[in-house]
């Protein structure tokens, strides 16, 4: 059986609830497809993050390696594509607000998604759930830790998949928060499980 490390994050920013912290315990330890998973919650921390996902991976020595993040105002669910070499915008939950920083001083400009993003978009759509690829993980923490993991999975020549999948907000968040678009957390949950899916044969 090969191991899958599925991340969530904390609540950050408006945002009281992440539903990626309740997607990865709820996944933690089940099976999908030929991957057992293994489900962490991270930090909101520009110091912090990055470090906490590699400490994972050195840990667990995962086969694949899925993060999740909230995009509270997304409508649907969206695997990236894509992850640049910039850290900038809001305040994390330490109030660091890094300004067109590198995250890598000497990374490549960015680093192209390693999961099947085509595959979790067809499988998603199938089965009833709106789905696309986006081009844009933004310069927060979800883009460093997909840029991160990424970056150390091509410096230690490792062939594990390594990707993000940004999700819109769940209709508790909807209520708390007014106008943003909402999912339930079953269907939520289910989506994710499905995307999990696309990794196997
Ligand atoms: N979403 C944020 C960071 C944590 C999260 O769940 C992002 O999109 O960068």
């Amino acid at each position: 059986m090969k191991t899958l490390l599925l991340t969530g994050f904390e609540p950050f920013l408006s945002f009281t609830i992440n539903p990626t912290m309740k997607i990865v315990e709820k996944l933690d330890g089940q099976t999908i497809g030929e991957y057992q998973i293994v489900g962490k919650t991270m930090t909101v921390d520009f110091a912090r993050s990055g470090k906490q996902l590699l400490e994972f991976i050195r840990e667990i020595k995962p086969d694949a390696v899925v993060s999740l993040g909230l995009a509270g105002g997304r409508t649907k669910i969206t695997p990236e594509r894509v992850a640049i070499n910039v850290k900038d915008g809001d305040a994390d939950n330490e109030g660091h607000k890094p300004l067109d920083e590198p995250i890598q001083m000497d990374g490549p400009a960015a680093y192209m998604s390693t999961l099947p993003i085509r595959e979790m978009v067809y499988k998603l759509n199938e089965s009833g759930f709106p789905a696309t690829i986006s081009n844009t993980a933004g310069t927060y923490l979800c883009n460093n830790v997909m840029y991160e993991a990424l970056h150390y999975v091509q410096i230690n020549n490792l062939s594990i998949p390594s990707g993000f999948i940004h999700i819109p907000a769940s209709h508790e968040l909807a209520i708390e928060h007014g106008n943003v678009a909402s999912w339930s957390h079953n269907d939520l949950l289910e989506s994710i499980s499905i995307c999990l899916s696309a990794l196997s044969k």
